[in-house]
């Protein structure tokens, strides 16, 4: 029995290496909602949510994901059992419909603690690694061509990422296509290139773009139409030539589901934020799987822990024939955690240590923590250098 004593929570405002340009938002910063689970015997697990400029993307925000954890899941899960998590994910679906993000962070906290409790990594307890590392991209947003060429060069010099997601949708079609052309051109067969119109697109232009981006050299849309548009994605899948990945549509095993039947998508983009925890990303991978789909490894742009999460699920899963984004951390000017993420030969090592592998830096968090959140009662063991309250 690992029984749960505390849970608190707490947002972060982490300034980002450069303004993110989507469809739907433009992000300087991105707020971090940590979750902090402590165990009567003072074992703590961390989670974090994440979502893209406030309730920009998703029906949920940092600040309504930390209420709602405060509010009706810290007295809920508080002296349940940590080493059931699916019993309290049931409990926790029981009570509270949707707000998938919020239920996310708890589970990665709860898998966090139990595998700390236990000296494993998360990766264990999920069926165990059948890999060390995955392989990541690295999205393009910038907004300028020549800080796009000048970042990708820079990348591929690092041996950080050699294949780019470009951020579209905000300019037209035409310049838009151009763009890729232009990056296509610059770059030859040294990187390779998708696109993620993040449902900027009609049903006609994602036509017509299907056609010009594959021209321009592109292997992939992501999320071209609108995200309840099921029929649409799967029309434009029986006719592009190029892929076509769902994103936004994705929000949970019963949506993964639908897609899957109706093949809406070559690909499917699995988020352990949209799935509402570890658990139902899992069972969207077996969905999606079971259903000939082709799986990349997505992100909310999660810091280091979210990102450790994602990549705790990902490695027991052998394929992503469209690799993984899990580059948050990278856009992120500090990070949070005592151990960075190592990535090396254009992937991330898979954190080794117990439970997620990764732990918080009390001054880094005391340092970017949103105004009115501190003082924080720090759990003793997260971090043996800080045993007082900041
Ligand atoms: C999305 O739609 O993919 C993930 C990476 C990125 O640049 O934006 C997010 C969301
Ligand atoms: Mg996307």
């Amino acid at each position: 029995m690992i029984k749960i004593r505390t849970v608190q929570t707490l947002i972060v405002d982490v300034p980002l290496k450069r303004a993110h340009m989507m469809t739907m938002a433009v992000m300087e910063r991105q707020s971090c909602v940590l979750v902090v689970i402590t165990s009567e015997d003072g074992e703590v697990g961390i989670g974090e949510a994440t979502t893209i400029r406030g309730a920009a993307y998703v029906p949920e925000s940092p600040e309504t994901i930390k209420t709602l954890i405060d509010a009706h899941v810290a007295p809920l899960v508080t002296g349940m059992d940590a080493s059931k998590p699916r019993a309290i994910m049931a409990a926790l679906s029981k009570a509270i419909v949707g707000n998938h993000f919020a239920k996310c962070a708890v589970e990665t906290a709860i898998w966090d603690l139990v595998g700390k409790s236990l000296a494993v990594p998360v990766s264990a307890l999920l069926g165990g690694a059948v890999r060390t590392a995955v392989p990541v991209l690295w999205t393009l947003a910038s907004g300028d061509f020549g800080a796009d060429i000048e970042e990708g060069e820079k990348l591929l010099q690092q041996r950080r990422h050699n294949i780019f997601k470009v951020k579209i949708g905000r300019r037209s079609l035409a310049e838009d296509c151009d763009w890729i052309a232009r990056l296509v051109a610059h770059f030859g067969d040294r990187a390779r290139f998708r696109v993620d119109v993040n449902q900027g697109w009609r049903f006609l232009d994602a036509q017509r773009g299907c056609r010009m981006f594959a021209d321009a050299g592109a292997e992939l849309i992501e999320q071209p139409i609108a995200r309840d548009d099921i029929e649409g994605l799967a029309m434009l899948t029986r006719s592009s030539e190029i892929a076509i990945m769902t994103d936004e549509a994705i929000n949970g095993p019963q949506r993964m589901y639908e897609i899957t039947r109706a093949r809406a998508g070559h690909a499917v983009s699995i988020k352990i934020a949209q799935a509402g925890g570890l658990l139902a990303a899992r069972a969207m991978i077996d969905i999606a799987q079971t259903g000939h789909m082709d799986l990349y490894g997505g992100t909310m742009l999660e810091g280091p822990v979210g990102t450790a999460a994602s990549a705790q699920l990902f490695a027991t899963v052998p394929t992503f024939r469209w690799d993984t984004e899990l580059f948050g951390p990278l856009l992120q000017r500090d990070s949070l955690t005592i151990e960075p993420l190592i990535y090396k030969d254009f992937e991330l090592q898979i954190p080794q240590g117990p439970g997620l592998g990764v732990s918080l830096d009390w001054d880094k968090v005391s340092a970017y923590a949103r105004e009115g959140q501190m003082p924080f009662d720090i759990p003793a063991r997260s971090n043996e250098g800080a045993l007082h309250a900041v």
